[in-house]
């Protein structure tokens, strides 16, 4: 009979989700979602007939756990029963001395690999689940330095940087090659660190990617992914999509918007066309709004947050502001006013600079005094 087991990690439990537009009420639904989001995958591992849960790391982040957050979670495993929760402490939950992981008492279904070597649980005859634990936030030692020991099938789980396929900015937190995990003599590698999701049969390597979407790189479906053991040594993968929320990122162009409601109005027809048939209440969009304006427009990107999140109900609202003012300088020379003279002033200077230096300060200068006339926000560089 083959093994069944459910896979994630990446959870993040009481994460702040400020990067995200998530404020006050917003951010505590979200974090209230990443505690649905576990139900819902103890649910899926009964719905399936798993044998057990195992967790690639970053359950929580260490530093705003508290000891609620661990009844939450001895709560929740305790209702598993008797499924069995595998437990691989990685960077954002490590086996420090002042974890949760060793201040809880645990139901008995809960196993958590506090070595930072791999190190052997017998799952059933002839099938062994190989852990180990993150000692610290920076741990970066070896996960394969010991390799799978006796006879049968040996599955890892750990929290680690698989090094042909790091995003972009990604922490090299527990770094192997995909090769190591045959060549170490497991028939499977059950991973977190990277929030995307990858399945790579050849490798047998599996990120499930969060469950729940943190950041605006995050985006698609997302969920645990449901692992078949065969005691051939033969690793079946299904990935299930089960998160609530959505994260959309859009780039609003009001180039040709010629006044204040009009820029308005465009960046939400951007959104609501972004957002199709989600629900809003459960969205998190972010929106560069580019384009070059006339510097007569007054709008601030609190303004426009405010008025995205009013027109569509989307929950969480992040506007990246990217315009530029337009200015037509030679009818501005010839206003008879303090703007008129301001650019008057500061043109003459330009024609006069005599280095690239004191162009650059001349060209700031009148690109915020534009703004500060005009009542606007300065944006920041
Ligand atoms: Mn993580």
């Amino acid at each position: 009979m083959s093994y069944r087991l459910l896979h994630f990690a990446d959870l993040h439990l009481e994460r702040a989700f400020s990067q995200v537009g998530c404020r006050g009420a917003v951010a505590k639904r979200r974090r209230h979602g990443l505690r649905m989001a576990l139900r819902a995958i103890g649910n899926a591992a009964g719905e399936h007939s798993c044998n057990a849960v195992t967790i690639g790391g970053d359950l929580f982040e260490h530093e705003r756990a508290t000891l609620e957050t661990a009844q939450f979670l001895a709560q929740t495993f305790a209702s598993w029963q008797p499924i069995e929760v595998f437990i691989a402490p990685g960077n954002h939950d490590p086996v420090d001395p002042s974890s949760i992981y060793l201040h809880q008492d645990w139901p008995s279904n809960v196993h958590i690999f506090l070595e930072e070597t791999l190190t052997p649980v017998a799952l059933e005859d002839g099938l062994t689940l190989w852990g180990l634990g993150h000692p610290g936030p920076r741990w970066f030692g070896s996960p394969f330095e010991r390799h799978a020991e006796g006879s049968g099938l040996h599955v890892a789980l750990f929290h680690g940087a698989e090094q042909s396929s790091v995003p972009e900015g990604k922490s090299m937190h527990g770094p192997f090659h995909a090769p190591q995990i045959i060549d170490s003599g497991f028939v499977a590698a059950l991973c977190g660190h990277y929030h995307g999701r990858t399945i790579n049969t050849e490798f047998r390597l599996v990120y499930p990617g969060s469950p729940e979407p943190l950041t605006f790189d995050e985006a698609g479906e997302k969920g645990p992914v449901l692992v078949e053991i065969e005691p051939s040594g033969a690793v079946h993968y299904t990935p299930l999509s089960s998160n609530q929320w959505n994260v959309l990122s859009v780039v609003a162009d009001v180039g040709d918007a010629l006044n204040t409601t009009a820029l308005l109005e465009r960046v939400v027809e951007d959104a609501r066309r972004s957002l199709g048939s989600r629900d809003p209440e459960s969205t998190s969009i972010r929106v560069d709004v580019v384009g070059s304006v006339d510097s007569a427009i007054t709008v601030t990107t609190a303004d426009i947050e405010q008025f995205v999140r009013d027109s569509t109900d989307i929950a969480a609202v992040l506007i990246r502001n990217r315009l530029s003012t337009a200015v037509d300088l030679a009818s501005l020379r010839t206003e008879l006013t303090a703007r008129g003279t301001f650019v008057r002033s500061i043109t003459q200077q330009l024609d006069a600079a005599s280095n690239e230096q004191d162009r650059r300060i001349l060209e700031d200068a009148l690109t915020y005094g534009l703004h500060a006339l005009a009542g606007n926000e300065i944006p920041l560089r």
